[in-house]
């Protein structure tokens, strides 16, 4: 290069500097007014000129470490110094609170009254849990990564493993200091919490024996018992994933004080759920069973549960019998609380209103009313009234979990409901989001029906819709590690040790869908993809109206759409509601320990959320002989629905469907599921838009070739 060259380029390196901070500055003034405790802080960082931050990388292999091996020392020597010299309060100036948070937990740890390493950990445990948000208000307040790591270093070695792992996964989910970072699988970090008791034990004696090797998990159950035909479904790890991150997303206790307001979590919390359960029943269809049926507390529990899976510490999680009565639990609720408390948020629903803490009436006959609903019957900290309307979904999940021992005689563990990474594992677990999936529909029926004008789009047409390819779908076998589950003996040699499963899997295929844009400039479209069963578990064809409450949505999307003929083809995997399938907790070591030895980036960006189905499960399991859906797309008006700029160029924000955007705006403006969600009333059926169509499938599965 030339001298005049070299300076020209420095030159305009020098400008695009100037021209970075000051637009780094405009969104910092934008952030402080709307999150003050983020982005004042963030601001006064950048214009003091702090030292440009740790590298992604760094980050990535710090917390790798720290999570790896969580039931023993950590492995990495620099961390382990830091947990045995850093001291949480000595620097008071490292907090955004001024180590208010530091100190409190500080004097429990000094008191020694925190819950004690090798015991069992639930997030419904009250004291467990509180143990949990005092660290993770450590987290949350540490204005640098280095004080955010050395608190978590600190921390691993004084607290319960399995307090420590949740405040850690939440403080890296919602601290900005975490962005970036893809949290390692914790089906790889907590074996025990995914896999079964038989393999657990194969993995201890493959470790006494120094043998290593490799133990196929089976699911829950035997043939005999009918669910045992959708056990891969509950069971599968990455649902499970999926389940226990939207909770670490949207957790029930979070406080807007922490940062940010979860926009719209309480109709997340509907609409995640409606979507578990109509994809459960999908699989029931599939496998020739009946759609799941609601669970009622003064009606028994049919189906009983042997979870086959065990604590790594605190035995065996508790068995429930078949044809169990409800019955109270000492000191959760007794089961006519839980009837009571039903009934008050189904007269509630009845009335169209709620009524706040302090007496004042909040209208649900309205678009936002699902929302107000969904806070109040989870409950999280946003419900107006706790003390009125409780807290049905979180203490039902007790109540089951405790079936099994309900007044404390045999000194059980919480069952497999009191974890979100287990919960869908026991078939009662779908029976209560029935249950409460038909309390929303209750209140979605009462809103008045969508009408034409709601739901049509001037001048856009559908001319087709169809799949490329073959919506097809497989078994495969996934191998993955649960050298974690077992100790470390100190001069024993490392052997592999993995769990081999089988995973739901479909073939790529494309949407392909020809629109008409008779306007006379461009339009934005909101392109909506639902996947419907048409027909019951008897072979009858559902009504359209039975219907529209199984569809599944497999996408969302926006498109410009030119005037004249345009065709759209997108791809399975770009799916607004699926995640790509996370790297091993053994690979992100790897990439990140490389990139920080050769001084190089990573970017982890579409693994940063975990939240989201996993893409291989977009499909249900369909039947060998093909099973029929409907394929129902609308392309509505994106320009009035839209809440961000260019939505059509979103990529990061790929799970956004039914996990939202992390601190900001839901996307879309509508109401999740529009428009199925409500009745439709018009001249004719909402299929008769022109902006609407739905086109008849077939979903083949290939059935497994058995071994030899
Ligand atoms: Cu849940």
């Amino acid at each position: 290069m030339s001298r005049v060259e070299y300076i020209r380029q420095v030159r305009e390196l020098i400008a695009i500097t100037a021209s970075m901070r000051v637009l780094v500055l405009c969104t910092l003034v934008a952030a402080a007014a709307a999150w003050p405790s983020i982005g004042e802080e963030l601001l006064e960082e950048f214009q003091n000129d702090s030292p440009p931050s740790v590298s992604i990388a760094k980050k990535q292999l710090d917390i790798t470490h720290l999570v790896d091996r969580i039931y023993d020392n950590i492995r990495d020597p620099e961390l382990q110094a830091t947990a045995e010299s850093f001291k949480p309060d000595e620097d008071l100036s490292l907090y955004s609170d001024d180590g208010a948070a530091a100190q409190r937990l500080m004097a429990e740890v000094n008191g020694h009254t925190l819950l004690q390493q090798h015991n069992w950990f639930s997030l419904f445990n009250p004291r467990h849990r509180e143990e949990a948000l005092m660290f993770f208000d450590v987290l949350i307040h540490c204005k640098t990564w280095e004080s955010f790591i050395n608190n978590a270093a600190f921390f691993r070695a004084n607290m319960n493993e399995g307090v420590f792992l949740y405040g850690l996964y939440v403080g890296v989910i919602h601290s900005p200091l975490g962005q970036g970072i893809a949290l390692p699988p914790l089906y790889e970090v907590t074996p025990h919490m995914f896999t079964n008791t038989e393999v657990i034990n194969k993995a201890y004696t493959a470790k006494m024996t120094q043998q290593g090797g490799e133990f196929e998990m089976s699911f829950t159950g035997t043939l005999k018992n009918k669910e045992q035909r959708v056990a891969y479904f509950g069971e599968d790890i990455g649902m499970n994933m999926h389940h226990v991150t939207w909770h670490m997303d949207h957790p029930f206790w979070w406080k807007d004080s922490y940062g940010y307001h979860l926009d719209r979590k309480g109709e997340l919390f509907f609409w995640a759920h409606h979507q578990l359960t109509v994809r459960f029943d999908a699989e029931r269809l599939s496998n020739w069973l009946d759609p799941v049926d609601e669970l009622h507390w003064d009606d028994i529990i049919y189906e009983g549960f042997a979870p086959h899976t065990s604590y790594k510490y605190g035995g065996e999680f508790p068995a429930r019998p078949d044809n169990v009565r409800f019955e109270d639990v000492h000191g959760v609720a007794r089961v006519r609380d839980m009837i009571i408390t039903e009934s008050r948020i189904r007269d509630a629903i009845a009335h169209g209103y709620i009524v706040d803490k302090d007496g004042n009436i909040i209208d649900l006959m309205n678009e936002h009313g699902i929302d107000v609903l969904g806070d109040v019957i989870e409950s999280s900290m946003y419900s107006p009234n706790v003390q009125y309307y409780g807290s049905l979904h979180n203490v039902a999940h007790i109540m089951l979990g405790r079936q099994g021992d309900p007044h404390g005689k045999f000194n059980m563990p919480p069952g497999v409901m009191e974890h979100f990474e287990t919960a869908t594992r026991d078939p009662s677990f779908f029976r209560l989001h029935k249950y409460m999936n038909n309390i929303f529909k209750e209140h979605k029926d009462l809103l008045p029906p969508y009408s034409e004008e709601q739901v049509h789009f001037a001048g856009v047409s559908l001319e087709n819709v169809a799949i490329e390819g073959e919506l097809r779908t497989f078994f495969e076998k996934f191998r993955f590690s649960i050298k974690n589950a077992v100790d470390k003996g100190l001069s024993v040699e490392e052997k592999e040790i993995d769990a081999l499963t089988l995973r739901l899997n479909h073939h790529e295929f494309n949407y392909s869908i020809d629109v008409n844009n008779n306007n006379e400039q461009d339009v934005l479209g909101t392109v909506r993809i639902f996947l419907c069963p048409r027909r019951d578990s008897s072979g009858l064809k559902f009504s359209w109206e039975e219907r529209r409450w199984f569809c599944i949505e497999t996408d969302k999307f926006w498109k410009k759409l030119t005037p004249g003929a345009n065709h759209i083809v997108r791809s399975s995997s770009d799916s607004s509601v699926t995640v790509p399938d996370m790297p091993s907790l053994e690979a992100l070591m790897k990439q990140a320990s490389d990139a920080v030895a050769n001084g190089v980036e990573i970017d982890l960006g579409k693994h940063e959320r975990s939240c989201g189905i996993p893409n291989r499960m977009l499909l249900p399991k369909g039947k060998s002989g093909g099973m029929e859906f409907y394929l129902f797309v609308a392309v509505t008006n994106g320009e009035e629905e839209k809440t961000m700029d260019n939505p059509e160029e979103m990529e990061h924000a790929g799970t956004h469907a039914h996990c939202g955007i992390h601190g900001e705006k839901y996307p879309d403006k509508r109401p999740m599921g529009y428009p199925l969600d409500r009745h439709f009333h018009g001249k004719h059926t909402i299929l008769d838009l022109p902006n609407v169509k739905k086109t008849l499938v077939k979903l083949f599965h290939d059935e497994m070739e058995k071994d030899p």
